[in-house]
């Protein structure tokens, strides 16, 4: 009576070759333990995985770890910090512009005179640092990413500068939204009230965010395609939006 079958391996031969790995995707379902049946005596498994919402305390946390993987390089501007990127591990990132799935993302508006050095599609590409992110031009300004699929969704995180470079051009309250169909395109908020769902606000949040800071969002979790970020202040910056769910899976 504890436990509720999530999962069934139907279709699936038995045998994995070596460097295989399995994975078993279901409707997110909440829960605490996981139990992992296998039909074969003496069966073999190295490492039992499981994905989902990591144990918080709340809905939104802060972590300030540098977290960038790649080396710091320099684009857009002639110094650092302003110049500063580095890539980091985007493997668990669905919205990754490069996963191919997901599509560059658009926004509201950026800076004027800045709309190639801090574009949108900065906003997932793969890359911290303030040489590739993007900036709003407007308060309540947005950054909006196509998934390439609809799919499960159970968190968001966004920072300023992973590099550690800089913290001003703070975020003030941070809104995230979810859509099942959309108009994608730069400006376009055409029906965006019946489209989106408000999955988070930032409540207890103080709106700014430090040299290497990172928001997490986390929120239950919901089946979309579209995924909007609103932010309250004017000139807001942010380095990357990475978003955290079931990856879409290439068509059989
Ligand atoms: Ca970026």
């Amino acid at each position: 009576m504890e436990y509720k079958k999530v999962f069934q391996s139907v279709g699936f031969c038995g045998d994995l070759t070596a460097g295989q790995t399995m994975e078993a995707r279901f409707t997110a379902v909440t829960a605490r333990y996981v139990k992992f049946q296998v039909q074969n005596s003496g069966a073999a498994v190295d490492e039992i995985e499981v994905h989902g919402n990591p144990c918080v305390a709340g809905k939104v946390s802060i972590t300030s770890e540098t977290s960038g993987t790649g080396p710091m390089t320099c684009q857009n501007f002639a110094s650092a910090p302003q110049c500063s990127a580095q890539s980091y591990d985007t493997s668990g990132n669905i919205a990754y512009a490069g996963n191919g799935f997901a599509r560059p993302a658009v926004a509201k508006d950026v800076m004027a005179g800045f709309d190639n050095t801090h574009s949108a599609a900065h906003a997932n590409d793969g890359k911290y640092g303030h040489g590739a992110s993007w900036i709003g031009n407007s308060a309540n300004s947005w950054v909006k990413i196509d998934l390439g699929c609809a799919t499960q969704i159970s968190s968001v995180s966004l920072g300023r500068d992973r590099t550690a470079g800089l913290a001003d051009r703070g975020p003030g309250a941070v809104c995230v939204f979810v859509a099942a169909s959309d108009v994608l395109a730069a400006g376009n908020a055409d029906d965006d009230d019946a489209e989106y769902t408000l999955v988070f606000q930032s409540a207890g949040f103080s709106g700014v965010l430090a040299a290497a800071e990172t928001l997490h969002a986390r929120f239950t979790a919901i089946t979309g395609r579209y995924v909007k970020v609103q932010v309250q202040n004017r000139g807001a910056a942010i380095d990357e939006i990475e978003v955290f769910g079931n990856p879409c899976l290439p068509a059989n």
